[in-house]
């Protein structure tokens, strides 16, 4: 690893690379892991592999304390668990969406043959836009699930205020904000339930996993027979279902990451500072920022880089750092309205995202987590500097090079 501050050291004019490694984004964050093996033997030792044993008891109580809600149901993805929430909140017809999420917010609807109508985001927060919402509601409308994206909350409140006078369900995507507060109340709470993700990528992991959390009762009950065919008891089915369960070596790994968590929060907290010092001074680069007075996981650390200003485009910098080993994602463009089988349903859906487009098409995600240290974050600001001085030279080596190289 070393400084790259002249042009011809930069690995994409054929340097070596800054890292000997690939940095990933989503480089799972790992606890104690003596405690890990510990309960994975206690496991093998009672033979209790899954179906609601002891561990997934305890993450679920766990969870629930920890974001101040009643039910906790651990699922075995986030996917899963929303796919399940829809179909226990009755959601038919169309149900709105932000297109700027990962897939699975929309492909949980599509997949149960309920259509996600695509709303637009508000450019500054990267949440639906509630002034767009009303717009997009016919009779057909059932629900809306807005992303808490980045662990950044939605506007809750407007949100609250629309479903209610519109008679819709709200079910929070709340995948990216596991240990994030809104208003001074943690994330969990708002809506009829929020889905968690527990993926191995996420700030929290269960290796895959996810859950829903909720103070509603009956939606809890009936959630916990979905995930499980339906069972009630033995040779007793009383719902229709679907196998949802966590697996008992899931919980094992979400109860050690819980432990970890405040020490995982910090080290994401350090390097997103270390982030914002390095980036300050750079034209056209602004990283997003989140609301010192609540709770953040600050478990992505998001720039945009802004096409008028910034002397490579966001495409360019991305060639630049992958040729360092640096593999930040563009997380997520193109919006799920440009992904099958959603850009061959709706071709004119672009035409309703103005803000989602331009902003997938300026935002960077960055490696942050346990493996990355202020060090190397500073050695990619650095090739960062380095590439803006030296940007016409790149563009017009990109510009030569052919298509895939
Ligand atoms: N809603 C939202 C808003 C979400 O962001 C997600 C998931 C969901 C719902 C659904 O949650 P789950 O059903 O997954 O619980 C990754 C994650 O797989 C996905 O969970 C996450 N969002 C999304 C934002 O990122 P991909 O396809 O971009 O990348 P993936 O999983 O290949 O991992 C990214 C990088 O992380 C890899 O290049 C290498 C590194 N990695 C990954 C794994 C799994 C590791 O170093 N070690 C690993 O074990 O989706």
């Amino acid at each position: 690893m070393n400084p790259k501050l002249l042009l011809n050291e930069l690995a994409i004019f054929r340097g070596t690379p800054a890292f000997e490694e690939k940095l990933h984004v989503g480089r799972p964050n790992l606890g104690d892991r003596a405690r890990l093996m510990e309960r994975i033997n206690s496991i093998l030792d009672t033979r209790w592999l899954t179906n609601g044993g002891a561990y997934v008891q305890e993450f679920e109580r766990r969870v629930a304390e920890l974001v101040g809600v009643t039910y906790c149901v651990a699922m075995c993805n986030a996917t899963a668990a929303l796919e399940i929430a829809i179909r226990a909140l009755n959601l038919t017809g169309d149900v709105l969406v932000p297109s700027f999420t990962f897939i699975a917010t929309a492909h949980a609807l599509r997949w149960q043959q309920i259509t996600p109508v695509f709303c637009d985001i508000d450019a500054k927060t990267h949440n639906i836009d509630p002034l767009r919402i009303e717009e997009l509601i016919t009779p057909r409308t059932t629900g809306i699930i807005p992303v808490h994206l980045w662990g950044r909350a939605c506007d809750t409140d407007a949100i609250a205020e629309i479903a209610g006078r519109r008679n819709l369900k709200v079910l929070y995507d709340a995948a990216h904000a596991f240990g994030c507060s809104h208003a001074g109340r943690a994330i969990g709470g708002f809506g009829e339930c929020e889905v968690f993700s527990f993926h191995s990528t996420k700030v929290i992991n269960s290796f895959e996993g996810g859950a829903v959390v909720t103070n509603d009762a009956e939606l809890a009950d009936r959630m916990r027979l979905m995930r499980n065919f339906g069972f009630s008891d033995y040779d007793e089915v009383i719902h229709l279902g679907i196998n949802g369960k966590m697996m008992e070596v899931c919980a094992a790994m979400g109860l050690t990451s819980l432990e970890a968590m405040t020490d995982i929060v910090a080290v994401n907290w350090r390097n997103w500072e270390a982030y914002r010092e390095s980036l300050m001074a750079l034209p056209g680069i602004s990283l997003i920022k989140y609301d010192p007075t609540e709770h953040n996981n600050y478990h992505y650390v998001v720039i945009e880089v802004d096409p008028e200003r910034a002397p490579l485009s966001r495409d360019e910098l991305l060639a630049v750092l992958q040729a360092e080993n640096v593999l930040a994602r563009r997380y997520f463009w193109p919006g799920c309205h440009r992904m099958e089988p959603y850009r061959t349903l709706y071709p004119d859906a672009h035409l309703l995202l103005p803000q989602t487009e331009r902003i997938a098409a300026q935002v960077l995600t960055l490696p942050t987590g346990q493996t990355i240290t202020p060090e190397i974050i500073r050695v990619i600001c650095d090739i960062i500097r380095s590439a803006f001085e030296n940007a016409g030279e790149i563009r017009r080596m990109l510009a030569k090079k052919p298509a895939g190289q």
